[in-house]
């Protein structure tokens, strides 16, 4: 389409990532049959602990600064340990599914260049502490685009965190050979039903996407409402 006939224009080439990522998320998009499944929950006293601790590690300048991404990754891993289909890749002759004992999750990450997506290894044995670090250190060598391939690669499972720019919901589209992927947005305060009166929460969107092929929709379901527990989990266990 010649679109000069109606104005000026001007041509970008894509970033080499653009092209890259673009070919992965089209041939995911059109061979993994998705299902999206959106949902909130209730960070209100996670967020509260949250700016509790960040003011406790400021005091003592150790650098660390806690953001609810990492606190969903630990939840994630332990969610991925209840239900571990989700955990899993669909073999090549899509006769079996091969789960894996390991928990790698991959972050997106938006660079100037594109996004990419470093993988955080053994997400279920590190603490929200090392896996803080993990991910500056990823997400920093992203950025300055220094990552390697062994970086990149062995993930199980992704989050892709849209929460630090805004938005309620989107669809995540699948990172294969991952079967799930988990996408947040911005944690917005809303009025909850509580039995008597309405109540200001700060309610933290999740957008679910998986391979119909491998979960089914109630395994979608229990897979979120393992999240929201293990979220109150990881919350007690950095109050303690
Ligand atoms: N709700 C409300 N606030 C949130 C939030 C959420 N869900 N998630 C993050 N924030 C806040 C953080 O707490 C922080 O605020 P404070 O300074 O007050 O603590 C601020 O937003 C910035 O957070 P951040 O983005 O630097 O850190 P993060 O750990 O949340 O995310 C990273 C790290 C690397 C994932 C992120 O920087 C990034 O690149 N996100 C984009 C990923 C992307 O492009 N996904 C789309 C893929 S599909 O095209």
């Amino acid at each position: 389409m010649d679109f000069d006939q109606f104005g000026d224009t001007e041509e970008q080439k894509l970033t080499k990532i653009k092209k890259l990522t673009g070919a992965n998320l089209h041939r995911n998009w059109v061979r993994i049959p998705h299902v999206t499944q959106w949902d909130e929950v209730d960070v209100t006293d996670l967020e509260a602990l949250r700016k509790k601790l960040n003011a406790a590690e400021a005091e003592k300048d150790s650098g660390i600064k806690f953001t609810l991404l990492v606190f969903v990754m630990k939840a994630v891993a332990a969610a991925l340990q209840q239900l571990p289909q989700m955990n899993s890749s669909l073999s090549s002759d899509e006769k079996n599914i091969v789960l894996k004992k390991y928990i790698n999750i991959g972050i997106a990450v938006d660079t100037p260049n594109g996004l990419v997506v470093p993988v955080v290894r053994d997400v279920h044995e590190k603490d929200c502490i090392a896996l803080t670090q993990d991910l500056r250190e990823l997400s920093g060598k992203a950025r300055d685009g220094k990552l390697t391939k062994n970086d990149m690669t062995g993930g199980t499972y992704t989050l892709s965190s849209l929460g630090g720019l805004g938005g309620t919901q989107f669809t995540p589209i699948i990172n294969a050979p991952d079967v799930g992927i988990l996408g947040l947005s911005r944690a917005d305060k809303k009025p909850v039903w509580n039995g008597e009166a309405f109540e200001p929460r700060l309610m933290l969107p999740l957008s679910l996407s998986y391979d119909h092929r491998v979960i089914d929709g109630a395994e979608g379901v229990r897979f979120l409402n393992a999240l929201r527990e293990a979220l109150n989990a990881v919350r007690e266990e950095l109050q303690a």
